[in-house]
């Protein structure tokens, strides 16, 4: 009797500990693995992963929206893992750490995974006017030191020319972020029209972690 009172309090003292800790690596993992991007306008492997995600070995693709493509032939870990386009210890010195031309891959970081970003073309553009309001995704609500948001220049062809930082103004900057799950930045970038990049930069809070971001966009006025 006493024996199999014992047994039943150890199993359900077990089924508690078990569950607890699965919950326990669940959330350790959705920290370790969850980070964010710029989703509007959307960052260009995030755009791929939301327009084709549950669709990516469709071959139409090529012609659609090419730029996709390319990416997901060169590597789809880009795409699934769209919220982990970051650098580690760049200690705010971003220009020093991301040659021209790597810009939208950060300087080819995660050893490569993201190299297709900087593929030079007809990225799918997001229209916007030349005020809007720019929103970054933070699933791991890490805060923000600072968002840096820079416009490509009037006259620079990203579709044709590789993307580089004199190409680039700072248009908007923000302080420090308290953590959420999205901020958003009020940007004004007047005297553009037609084909332009956004580029985020945005400096979490949690440690020396910064992201990057290239986003298309097709300025109505
Ligand atoms: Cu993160």
């Amino acid at each position: 009797m006493q024996n199999r009172l014992g047994r039943t309090v150890l199993s359900r003292a077990l089924v508690v500990l078990t569950a607890a800790g699965i919950l326990m690596a669940g959330l350790l993992t959705g920290i370790a693995d969850a980070h964010g991007s710029t989703t509007d306008p959307p960052s260009r492997n995030y755009g791929c992963w939301a327009r084709w995600g549950s669709d990516f070995q469709n071959p139409t693709m090529a012609t659609r929206d090419p730029m996709c493509w390319q990416a997901w032939q060169a590597d789809s870990n880009a795409m699934w893992n769209w919220n982990g386009l970051y650098r580690e210890n760049v200690k705010g010195n971003h220009q020093g750490s991301i040659p021209n031309g790597q810009l939208c891959s950060a300087g080819r970081t995660q050893d490569g995974r993201y190299n297709s970003m900087d593929t030079v073309g007809a990225w799918q553009m997001a229209s916007k006017s030349n005020r809007f309001t720019l929103t970054i995704t933070d699933q791991a609500r890490h805060g923000a030191d600072y968002i840096y948001v820079y416009v490509t220049r009037q006259g620079f062809n990203p579709a044709t020319q590789p993307l580089g930082w004199g190409n680039l103004e700072r248009v908007a900057q923000t302080g420090k972020i308290a953590p959420n799950g999205t901020y958003q930045v009020q940007v004004n970038a007047p005297g553009r029209t037609g084909r332009h990049v956004v580029y985020t930069i945005w400096q979490a809070s949690h440690l020396d972690q910064s992201y990057y971001f290239c986003s298309d966009v097709n300025f109505t006025g």
